[in-house]
This record gives C-alpha cells, structure tokens and sequence, in this order.
C-alpha cells in the first residue's frame, strides 16, 4: 500500500471513531455521568489507584469500571474485589481501546445517574491519546520510577490530558524523579495541564484526587 492510501486508511479509522465517540458522548451525557479514561504505561498504578478510589468513595458516588488489557481477567476482577462493578475488554493485539469497545462495555455495566465510570486504558501512552473515548477528561498517570522527562517524550498524550498524576511518591527517596521538574516538562507541552501528586499506597496526595472528581460533577 502507498504511503497516501495508508494515510486515507487511518484517517477513516480515527473518523469512524469520532463519530462513535461523539455517540458516547451523547449516551453518557443523558446518565449525567463523569467519565474519565485513564492512561499510563504499563504498571504505574491505575488498578491500584482506583480500587483505593473505590474504597475512599464508598457509597458517596456510584461507580463503574471499564478494564482495557491485552490479556487477562485481572484488573475487572481487581475492581469487583473493591466493590465496583467492572467490564473486562481484552484487545489481543490491539494497543488502546476504541469508542466502539466501550459503548458495547458501558451497556453491560449497571451505570447509575450522576456517578463516575472510570476507563483504564491498555497500558501505553501512545495510541490511546488518538482515540478518543466519548470521555469528558483523559488522566494520565505517572509513576516516579519512570523519570520526570516522560512528558517530553510522550507529547501527544500530554498535550491530550486535562491531569496529570504523579503516583508513587512513596518512592521518591530512593529514585532520582523531580516532581516540579516533571510538572514543568509536562506544562511545556500543555500549559494548562492540572498536576496532582500521590501515592495509592501511603494515601498521601489522594484527599486532593478525591477532591478533583468532586469539583467535576459529569456531564451535565
Ligand atoms: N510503591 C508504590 N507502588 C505502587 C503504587 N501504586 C501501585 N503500585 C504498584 O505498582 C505495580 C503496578 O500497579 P497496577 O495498579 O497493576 O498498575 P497498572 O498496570 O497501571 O494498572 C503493582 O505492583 C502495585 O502494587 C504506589 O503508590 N506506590
Ligand atoms: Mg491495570
């Protein structure tokens, strides 16, 4: 295939998917609810940030997960372990999840008005930032053991992302990682980028997380 038709090709991909998250969009809209996708690399968190999530919350806001992996029933069965009901998509091959994947997930999960549904996207943070979800909000999740200059080297996620968030601080006294110096990378690509610090294992920094889906009530 010619380098145009390939270019043809991608670009039909990425505006069927539009056009399907646009849909979601509308769908979650008419449930009120805030659904925020989260992206990271492979293992800086996400489960773990969420089924503390889950825990801090309890009955105060309902929530359901959407769980993106290669392979593997783990992380829905992390989240139903936590007391949230979770849908599992395995995407085999496929690298990042897709809008058409997540109407079908959301419409096998109980969602009720006015709650959270969180989407943990396969574990990469290149092409998940292409696609967009129908969510209101993409949060990219940074741990300290993957270096502080990860946002320059990964723009588009960044640029896509309305927070950034700074996982395992617990750790910061044994790994050369500058906070400030990560969030000042990560502001040259968006300025207005929100960057939280915490640790889902301390508990430290989560009051503020917590307090970030508070002032974001959903769609309205
Ligand atoms: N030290 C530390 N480890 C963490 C923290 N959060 C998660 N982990 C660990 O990081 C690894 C990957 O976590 P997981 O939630 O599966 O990451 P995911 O792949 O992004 O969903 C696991 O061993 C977790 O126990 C944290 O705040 N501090
Ligand atoms: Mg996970």
């Amino acid at each position: 295939m010619g380098k145009k038709s390939i270019i043809e090709v991608e670009a039909a991909v990425l505006g069927q998917n539009d056009r399907l998250a646009q849909s979601n969009r509308e769908f979650f809209a008419q449930w009120g609810l805030l659904v925020l996708n989260l992206v990271s690399s492979p293992g800086s968190g996400k489960t773990t940030l969420l089924v503390e999530t889950l825990g801090r919350l309890g009955q105060s806001r309902p929530c359901a997960v959407i769980e993106g992996d290669q392979e593997t029933p783990n992380d829905a069965e992390r989240i139903r372990a936590a007391g949230a009901p979770a849908f599992q998509i395995n995407t085999g091959r496929g690298c990042h999840l897709d809008a058409a994947m997540v109407r079908r997930a959301a419409q096998n999960l109980p969602l009720e008005r006015g709650g959270i549904l969180f989407i943990e996207n396969v574990g990469n943070l290149i092409c998940p930032a292409d696609f967009d979800l129908g969510e209101q909000a993409k949060v990219t999740l940074l741990s300290v053991t993957e270096g502080d200059d990860k946002p320059l080297k990964y723009p588009h996620m960044i640029a896509a992302s309305r927070l950034m968030l700074i996982n395992k601080i617990d750790l910061l006294p044994y790994v050369r990682f500058d906070p400030r110096l990560c969030a000042a990378n990560a502001r040259k690509i968006n300025p207005r980028l929100e960057v939280l610090e915490l640790s889902a294992y301390t508990g430290e920094g989560m009051d503020a997380w917590l307090e970030w889906l508070g002032r974001h009530p959903g769609f309205a």
